[in-house]
């Protein structure tokens, strides 16, 4: 079967397209829980429920051989939980806090991710353990997702939004590193490097989890090998689906010509 990658919005297309940068032949399916989008705000047993109710079904349908869970906000509360049940490779997309504080120079990073990804213990248990000689400032969006959205529906998002959003991290003169842990936000990373630029931070390195996502996934298929994509072309109420993707298609401007079908 195909890789499933799966996110609550059109975020985890960032994932899609390291993947597809790596391994431009790689049959994948992407759905995204149109229903419950958008998933920053929900509770975290609300979020577990739901991200089992779906993956259950999509694993039915799609008959994946691997899963990437291409949402943070899912990954920091559902993970350990899908990987006791789910009997095919679960890659998770957290924010990539190790990298960070293998970058930073001064020791200052930035983490903008939901509110949800924010808050979560696992989250502070990344910090804790690969970044405890760091200062993490954590930044919460929800706005940036929606953004993010409206951006890839052929939108465009004014420069002063994302400046607004980027305004406590510009207050913070000794930031050098930002980690994206979001899959929405790098579809927005040229603009926001754009906007801090002018802002007066040319020197922020940005970072997200992309590359090492795409390493992971080739890591697991050089030992399991993968069979011919099926071809859903329903999926339940609340979701929406594509086809598999053809192999040369790029990073969509929108959703449109990405050529998805609410069932
Ligand atoms: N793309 C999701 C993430 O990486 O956290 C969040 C999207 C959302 O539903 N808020």
């Amino acid at each position: 079967g195909p890789i499933l990658v799966f996110d609550s919005g059109v975020g985890g297309l960032s994932i899609v397209q390291a993947l597809r940068d790596r391994m431009p032949d790689l049959p994948l399916v992407y759905a995204c829980d149109n229903g419950a989008f958008p998933y920053g705000l929900k509770s975290d047993t609300w979020l577990k429920q739901r991200v089992q109710t779906v993956i259950r079904a999509l694993l039915s349908q799609v008959q994946p051989c691997l899963l990437v869970l291409a949402c943070n906000t899912a990954s920091t509360v559902a993970l350990n939980e899908l990987r006791q049940w789910c009997n095919i490779p679960v890659v998770g997309v957290v924010p990539a806090i190790k990298p960070a504080a293998l970058m930073t120079r001064s020791g200052h990073i930035a983490l903008l991710a939901t509110q949800g990804t924010i808050s979560r213990p696992y989250t502070q248990q990344l910090i804790d353990e690969f970044a405890a000689d760091c200062t993490v400032l954590k930044v919460g969006s929800n706005q940036l997702v929606q953004l993010a959205e409206k951006h890839l529906a052929g939108d465009e998002v004014a420069d002063e939004a994302l400046l607004d959003i980027l305004q406590p991290l510009l207050a913070e003169p000794r930031l050098d590193t930002l980690v994206l842990g979001c899959t929405h936000f790098p579809l927005l990373q040229t603009q926001l490097a754009r906007v801090a630029e002018a802002a007066g931070a040319p020197h922020w390195q940005w970072i997200d989890s992309g590359a090492a996502i795409a390493r992971r996934v080739l890591h697991l298929l050089q030992d399991a090998g993968h069979a011919h994509p099926c071809c859903p072309d329903s999926f339940q109420r609340n979701c929406w689906l594509t086809a598999p993707l053809p192999a040369d298609s790029q990073l969509p401007t929108s959703l449109q010509r990405f050529g998805f079908d609410q069932v």
